[in-house]
């Protein structure tokens, strides 16, 4: 398998020049890794860096876009220290992604920054909800009619413990797998999922076919365990950039990460051609949104 991950050797967060063979890359669904570009602590952020910051009911700490901080257990101060330290993470990240993406700039919405405390390998959770199994991302609540879910990871960890991901294959391999297994779109179940505000939109065909790509993957130990994929431990102190609804990945272990998620219309892509939506337009043979 042609390797799904590129290495970039920059310690910069901005981005001198732009290159088309990573952003080629990136479109095709691969993993940019930086491997030297480390997010700079404050001495006085190191108290943060404990999984008792966050309420055990949430999953992450987010900041959102209006500046509130969720999800967090501390006290005041440190409530506004971790507003602090996230909203730097998220300047940072968006000179990353505009200074290599220049044609993004002023496409991107961006969504909430998150703080992940937890030890992974601590996690119980749902097959469904478990990113420990390779996966595309797609979300039951909130269809998104094919625009893209990039996003920026960072690894953080003091003790230099690398956030140990596996890497799977292209995502047409992967839909070219689970296409044919998928349940067939029903129009009528995706309005009865609306009026009872399971999702937040009417479902479309293309979201009912990312979820059953993700739970298809998710729910098939084999696949799991013989597909084409790599372990890759990403170092403390370094970041990587990937769609996520494109690059099949789960995390195995690691704590401590920050990550950025910002959102982009398949059209204002370099090559549409290579969005999820086109592809399974293309396989599906007719369109899905
Ligand atoms: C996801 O957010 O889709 C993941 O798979 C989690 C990645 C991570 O926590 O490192």
């Amino acid at each position: 398998m042609e390797s799904q991950i590129i290495e970039i050797d920059l310690a910069d967060w901005q981005v001198n020049a732009p290159n088309q063979e990573w952003i080629a890359g990136l479109e095709a669904g691969k993993v940019l890794y930086f491997p030297h570009l480390a997010f700079e602590l404050l001495e006085s952020e190191l108290s943060l860096l404990t999984p008792e910051i966050r309420d055990p009911k949430k999953r992450n700490i987010s900041l959102d876009e209006r500046g509130h901080l969720k999800g967090a257990a501390a006290g005041v101060d440190n409530q506004l220290a971790l507003a602090l330290m996230i909203g730097r993470f998220r300047e940072q990240a968006q000179t990353l992604v505009y200074s290599l993406l220049p044609k993004y700039r002023g496409q991107l919405r961006l969504a909430p920054t998150s703080y992940r405390p937890t030890q992974v390998e601590t996690r119980t959770q749902s097959w469904r909800a478990d990113d420990r199994r390779l996966h595309v991302d797609a979300f039951p609540s909130r269809p998104n009619y094919g625009e893209r879910i990039l996003r920026v990871f960072c690894n953080i960890n003091p003790d230099g413990v690398p956030r140990v991901w596996r890497v799977g294959e292209p995502f047409e391999t992967v839909a070219a797998k689970f296409l044919p297994r998928a349940k067939p779109y029903s129009r009528w179940q995706a309005s009865a999922l609306k009026a009872l505000h399971v999702t937040k939109s009417l479902r479309s065909e293309y979201d009912h076919l990312m979820l059953q790509l993700h739970d298809g993957m998710k729910g098939d130990l084999e696949y799991q365990k013989n597909a084409g994929q790599i372990t890759m431990p990403f170092a403390a102190g370094s970041v990587w950039v990937c769609f996520s609804d494109q690059a099949s990945h789960s995390v195995m272990s690691g704590q401590y990460m920050l990550e950025q998620t910002l959102h982009l219309a398949a059209a204002k892509q370099y090559d549409p051609s290579s969005s999820p939506l086109a592809i399974l337009t293309r396989l599906a043979g007719h369109p899905l949104v």
